[in-house]
């Protein structure tokens, strides 16, 4: 493109996606599901019979709660009603094909029994290794797992945001090594987590780690051939974040995209990418209030349908209860997401980018390694014409709805690339997909 390239030790190692069978298991996920938990769940957004304004598991943040109380929290950690094999068949009802959970958020609290720090489930009141029944669990469902991990540890002595003083040198040098061995731990305790989804990797003091980070993410990747990891682990030399000084993302797949959607192809640069969702407005962490719009089923199957058809997957969240259950409301969603899925996932699941032009009705997707077409319509026109532009050198073959394979549409040529597929019958109520099996045109 003319434009010279900084030489960067510490920047990208690839340019383009990854070519390999992992990362294409992965492209064609379509849907998942977020798992954000932890001590924060106790509180639920809730500390002293005051309400916390902000996302619920940012309350230890708060000015009004000690930390050392928060930290306590540890002592009422006993998920009586947790259950994995449950969380994971709600997952699979969903029609989700991977999982992120939060091994360790911001404070710092491990879901399993690390032996790098105290503060971990082995000393709450309920002992017990949390992600090694929930890998189990996901496992035997045929869902992948994907490991959150902050970097940034607010339980941590070594912590620091900043790097000002000689003192939080070598604090944080000892915080580094926490973290290699943390991460190294969690690679060999569980190895069939498919990747590392990282977070809380914005603060200066880690945004300056840039040879650090990079020889780690070499040597977790050496530990675990395939290993997934997002955009957000590691900065370049000059602290670029995500994409390096070159303006090529770091890392495997783009995970710029939280609770926002990209609107065209050109938004996505050639990467790939998912998007994180919150049910409500940004609450990640169980939060009791569960104020403002939450979103609907058909608001999240049409997030899931816009993501697909521009190649990303669409990952929602869920945030358990202290005691360990999931909460009504999102099992109802779960529920009614699977619904639709179990007809339509042909329409979600290994499918790509379509290459058309978008139009007023909804979503098209393409099914990978081959030339089938899906409309996921979303509004239907009064006049029941779904409008559809073909590469001038195809037409359409066939058009059905995929919950009617057997009855075929009419279809109707516009101009030499523009059809309209009529819809005999315009009163949905749900989304529907139309599947377009085009020609060749000779
Ligand atoms: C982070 C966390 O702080 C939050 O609690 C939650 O875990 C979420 C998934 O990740 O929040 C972010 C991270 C990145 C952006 C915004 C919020 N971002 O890049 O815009």
């Amino acid at each position: 493109d003319g434009q010279e390239k900084l030489q960067l030790k510490h920047g990208s190692h690839r340019v383009g996606k990854r070519t390999d069978a992992v990362m294409a298991k992965w492209r064609g996920y379509g849907l998942g599901q977020f798992i954000h938990w932890g001590l924060y769940a106790i509180p639920g957004g809730e500390w002293n019979g005051k309400q916390y304004n902000g996302a619920a598991e940012w309350i230890r943040s708060w000015n009004g709660i000690p930390k050392s109380t928060y930290d306590s929290l540890i002592y009422k950690f006993n998920p009586v009603n947790f259950n994995a094999e449950e969380w994971a068949a709600t997952a699979k009802q969903m029609g989700a094909k991977y999982v992120t959970i939060t091994t360790k958020h911001h404070d710092g609290f491990c879901l399993w029994p690390s032996k790098y720090t105290n503060y971990t489930v082995a000393n709450s009141p309920w002992k017990k290794d949390i992600m090694k029944p929930l890998i189990d669990a996901y496992d035997k469902q045929g869902i992948d797992v994907i490991l959150y991990f902050s970097v940034m540890d607010w339980n941590h002595p070594g912590w620091r945001y900043d790097i000002k003083t000689k003192e939080d040198s070598i604090a944080f040098e000892g915080f580094k090594q926490f973290t290699r061995n943390q991460l190294l731990e969690l690679l060999t305790l569980y190895p069939t987590a498919k990747g590392l989804w990282f977070d809380g990797t914005w603060d200066k003091s880690w945004v300056k780690q840039a040879a650090f980070a990079d020889e780690l993410e070499t040597e977790m990747r050496k530990l675990r051939p395939g290993l997934i990891i997002g955009s957000r682990f590691r900065a370049d030399e000059n602290g670029k974040r995500h994409f390096d000084s070159n303006g090529v993302l770091m890392g495997d797949y783009e995970q710029g995209w939280e609770r926002k959607i990209p609107n065209k192809i050109e938004d996505v640069h050639g990467n790939d990418w998912d998007c994180v969702m919150t049910v409500p407005e940004n609450q990640w962490g169980y939060n009791k209030a569960w104020k403002g719009h939450i979103k609907t089923t058909n608001e999240l199957l049409e997030m899931t349908a816009k993501c697909v058809s521009l190649g990303g997957n669409f990952v929602l969240n869920f945030g358990p209860q202290g005691d360990g259950a999931i909460r009504k409301e999102e099992k109802q969603l779960a529920a009614q997401i699977g619904d639709w899925m179990k007809t339509n996932n042909e329409a979600i699941y290994n499918c790509e980018y379509a290459g058309l032009e978008k139009q007023d009705w909804g979503y098209f997707t393409k099914k990978t390694g081959s030339d089938k077409l899906y409309m996921i319509v979303f509004n239907v026109p009064v006049s029941g014409a779904l409008k559809v532009k073909l590469p001038a050198n195809t037409s359409i073959g066939k058009s059905y709805l995929l919950a009617q394979p057997a009855q075929l549409l009419n279809t109707e040529e516009i101009s030499g690339t523009e059809y309209f597929i009529h819809l005999k019958n315009t009163a949905a109520g749900k989304p529907f997909v139309v599947v377009l099996e085009p020609n060749a045109k000779k």
